[in-house]
């Protein structure tokens, strides 16, 4: 049985990559809802609806445990899918836990989309370091649809990017959190741009981690055998589409699937 993982667009293999390497040998199946990409100025309301419908999908696939490897979509619908859904569910959520403890000034920037900052579940996770940590957010609109486009080191995506870093990096924030599983594509401009002072946060190994240990309390877990396979599936036009995962996954013949799913 497969793991079922989806994002708004390509965002989610960052964790895919992860959960790959740690997990050598499960079956993956990935779902890009590029057609309804970017998640992250959308209503929450129509971003759930998309994720039921999604992860439906994937259970009719055989799915045994899913991963919203989008944090905006962990944001808005997470706690509904627990709800409606049997099956364990792992969801993302800011780093800003581990950012708090690689932070020597108490200053963190937040880089996420519109969405995720203004959930609920984010201002509770921010509200239990308030105490001794200042937290600075910044949405980002623009970043995913150049990462989408595959524009990952382009002149045109380091201006995006330098004015949502620069902001926080002049109120003194020593880390920056990668609050969108986008942005992990990013890491080496945005090391770049900020400077080897500021530690760079990205939550994607510790998510593998915990669909490892989810997979093994529910008994689930293929730990040995051949190495798995992987199929992805998008709402957006295939070819583009494993045109950006090609050079994301890093695998030359990666074939995409269409597979629209009506709302
Ligand atoms: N990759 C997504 C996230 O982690 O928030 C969503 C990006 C988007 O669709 N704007």
């Amino acid at each position: 049985q497969p793991i079922g993982i989806f994002d708004s667009g390509v965002g989610g293999l960052s964790v895919a990559k992860e959960i790959r390497k740690l997990l050598p040998c499960e079956d993956l199946l990935y779902y890009a809802d590029t057609a309804y990409c970017p998640y992250g100025e959308k209503d929450p309301a129509v971003i759930r609806q998309r994720e039921k419908n999604i992860v439906k999908f994937l259970l009719s696939r055989g799915a045994k445990l899913i991963v919203v490897a989008c944090n905006t979509a962990s944001s808005a619908g997470l706690e509904e899918l627990r709800n409606l859904f049997a099956v364990p569910i792992v969801g993302m959520e800011p780093g800003v836990k581990p950012a708090v403890a690689a932070s020597r000034n108490g200053t963190i920037g937040v880089l996420a989309t519109g969405v995720t900052i203004a959930g609920d579940r984010f201002a509770a996770l921010v509200k239990r370091y308030a105490e001794h940590t200042r937290v600075i957010t910044q949405p980002c609109p623009g970043l995913v649809e150049l990462i989408e486009s595959g524009k990952l080191a382009d002149p045109e995506t380091e201006k995006v990017l330098q004015g949502f870093l620069r902001p926080m990096l002049e109120q003194g924030a020593d880390t920056i959190v990668l609050g969108c599983t986008h942005y992990p594509f990013l890491r080496p401009l945005i090391e770049r741009l900020a400077g080897s002072d500021i530690a760079v946060i990205d939550t994607g190994a510790a998510v593998a981690k915990q669909v490892q240990k989810v997979l093994f309390e529910h008994n689930l877990a293929v730990p040995e055998g051949p190495p798995g396979s992987e199929q992805f599936f998008t709402s957006g036009n295939p070819q583009e589409v494993a045109k950006v995962m090609r050079t994301l996954w890093l695998h030359d013949n990666l074939q995409v699937q269409s597979l629209p799913l009506k709302t």
